[in-house]
């Protein structure tokens, strides 16, 4: 059931790509995701590069966070960004933590805590990975992470480790 009219939720969205011209894969998809019909653009962060987190034999990765104020229920919006990767040309392999085109994660809807056979919100990596929460701090500094607690705070514990603002 779609939220009433009133209903507009703030949202986080994680973009990350290592193929195929990555910055050109994030800017791509922030076009594609300001024309889903229900959501609009409220800030987008500096693109960051870092090492791939997992297997090492991939190229570096360009990540990036999109805020959102949107009225699609949680997995509405899921289906519109695996929609987006696939339109982008994401091969989805049996190989765990491979190189992509493009990977759309929703990190952060509202205030909720949502346990989906899909989708687990806040992003279960969400407090350990730098690639995340630097872009999202730079957008939200303000932000609670429902369960987890301030944005801040997340960052404290995060080293940057390599992490680079493009
Ligand atoms: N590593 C980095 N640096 N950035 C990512 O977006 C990223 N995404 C992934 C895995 C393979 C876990 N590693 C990553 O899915």
């Amino acid at each position: 059931m779609k939220n009433s009219a009133t209903d507009w939720v703030v949202a986080y969205i994680g973009l990350g790509s290592n193929l195929a011209n990555p910055v050109e894969q994030i800017q791509a998809a922030r076009t594609a995701i300001t024309q889903i019909t229900g959501v609009q653009e409220l800030a987008f962060s500096s693109l960051y590069c870092s090492a791939p987190m997992g297997p090492q034999d991939q190229p570096d990765y360009v990540n990036a966070v999109i805020g959102i104020k949107t009225d699609l229920p949680p997995i509405d919006l899921l289906r519109c960004l695996q929609r987006i990767e696939n339109d982008q040309g994401r091969v989805r392999k049996s190989e765990r933590w491979g190189a992509r085109t493009l990977d759309l994660d929703i990190l952060i809807y509202g205030d909720q805590m949502i346990e989906l056979p899909d989708l687990t919100v806040p992003h279960v990596g969400i407090a350990e990975r730098a690639f995340v929460l630097y872009p999202l701090y730079e957008i939200a500094p303000q932000l609670q992470v429902p369960g987890k607690g301030a944005i801040a705070d997340l960052l404290e514990q995060c080293p940057m480790s390599g992490l680079k603002r493009l």
